[in-house]
């Protein structure tokens, strides 16, 4: 393998990096070498679960890492990080032999948990890996491949630190199926931001997939942003950190996950746009546009405002989304090391 050119590459262009970047699951499908390559470099393996009211999926999900671990041990700790479903899913993961946790009780100091990037943020203080790996639990058609497709380029391409996950996503409705239908939100709202504010990242096929990798000390040296604003932060705090070179995307399949309603994903796609602002203004780029969830905005509050048309009339809706960002979790545990 022309490992040694892998490390030292440095992308000119997107279409540069997409070309030597880019991996697809069956290059890692020799699961025992994978495994072996794992244990020479003495590393081990988190792979976390967050799920809210996935009793229906969880249980194959856990069932199908157990199976994959049989044939070759890709993963120490099984974690599912649960937002206290009522559905059972915490009970259904134990049982298969995942560890638990509900999203609430970590880091409880924090208070209740924002969403999934809570959830997730709060897994990294129970996570034990040297390797982290995210994978989303309401997935009905989980396959091994999302394991070690994800996995493998950390443990065998130099200089890869980062890896996301890919993949096509059939859109059902009633019976039709669409191939490419799903996955709105990633082409109408991130990546046209990403064309037009972080080029570097559009090459990457699903920036949101729930599916991606990394060094635990990476995912705790960057902030989580919460709730669904999670996967746009990573990608950009990824990307400032160790450069695309050091990011990697690999091809899993298709994955089909249940559909949103249209205006939910209104509600997701504004939690992308928040995210990217909230980096642009960081970084200086976006001086005019003021946070509305900071506290001397303009918007009091961090109300989504959103106007419809019902059987019952025109209505004016507001939800309410705080976007939190939490700290590096390297400075949690720094912390609490020091008391
Ligand atoms: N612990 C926890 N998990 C959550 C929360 N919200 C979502 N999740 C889980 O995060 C994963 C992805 O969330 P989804 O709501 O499916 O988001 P998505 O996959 O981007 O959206 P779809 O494409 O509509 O499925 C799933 O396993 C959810 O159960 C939460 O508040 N807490
Ligand atoms: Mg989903």
């Amino acid at each position: 393998m022309e490992t040694n050119e892998r490390g030292s590459y440095a992308p000119t262009n997107v279409t540069e990096w997409f070309e030597k970047r880019s991996y697809t699951h069956e290059e890692f499908s020799d699961v025992k070498k994978l495994a072996r390559r794992k244990r020479e470099l003495g590393l081990t393996v988190s792979l976390v679960l967050p799920g809210r009211n996935v009793a229906d999926t969880i249980g194959g999900i856990v069932d199908e890492i157990n199976a994959l671990n049989e044939e070759a041990p890709l993963v120490e700790q099984i974690l599912v990080i649960d937002a206290d479903s009522a559905d059972g899913t915490a009970e259904v993961a134990a049982a298969r032999g995942a560890e638990v946790y509900s999203e609430n009780e970590l880091l409880s100091h924090y208070g209740g948990a924002h969403g999934k990037g809570d959830a997730m943020w709060r897994s990294l203080s129970v996570a034990r890996g040297d390797l982290v790996m995210f994978a989303d639990a309401d997935t009905k058609d989980f396959e091994a491949q999302f394991v070690y497709g994800t996995l493998g380029p950390l443990l065998s391409a130099p200089g890869v630190r980062f890896v996301k996950g890919a993949f096509r996503r059939p859109f059902k409705s009633n019976d039709a199926v669409q191939q490419d239908g799903g996955g709105r939100v990633t082409e109408l709202t991130t990546k046209p931001l990403f064309n037009l504010f972080y080029p570097e990242l559009t090459g990457f096929v699903q920036p949101l997939a729930g599916e991606f990798a990394a060094d635990k000390d990476l995912f705790a040296s960057i902030p989580f942003l919460t709730g669904y604003a999670v996967e746009t932060g990573v990608m950009v705090d990824v990307l400032r950190k160790v450069g695309l070179d050091a990011m990697a995307q690999v091809d899993l399949g298709t994955r089909q996950n249940r559909h949103q309603p249209l205006f939910d994903l209104g509600r997701m796609s504004y939690s992308v746009l928040r995210a990217v602002a909230r980096r642009l203004r960081q970084d200086g780029r976006l001086r005019q546009i003021r946070d509305p969830s900071m506290p001397d905005s303009l918007f009091q509050f961090s109300d989504y405002l959103h106007a419809v048309a019902t059987p019952d009339g025109l209505k004016l809706r507001e939800h309410v989304e705080e976007l939190v960002e939490r700290p590096p979790m390297a400075e949690i545990l720094a912390g609490s090391r020091e008391q």
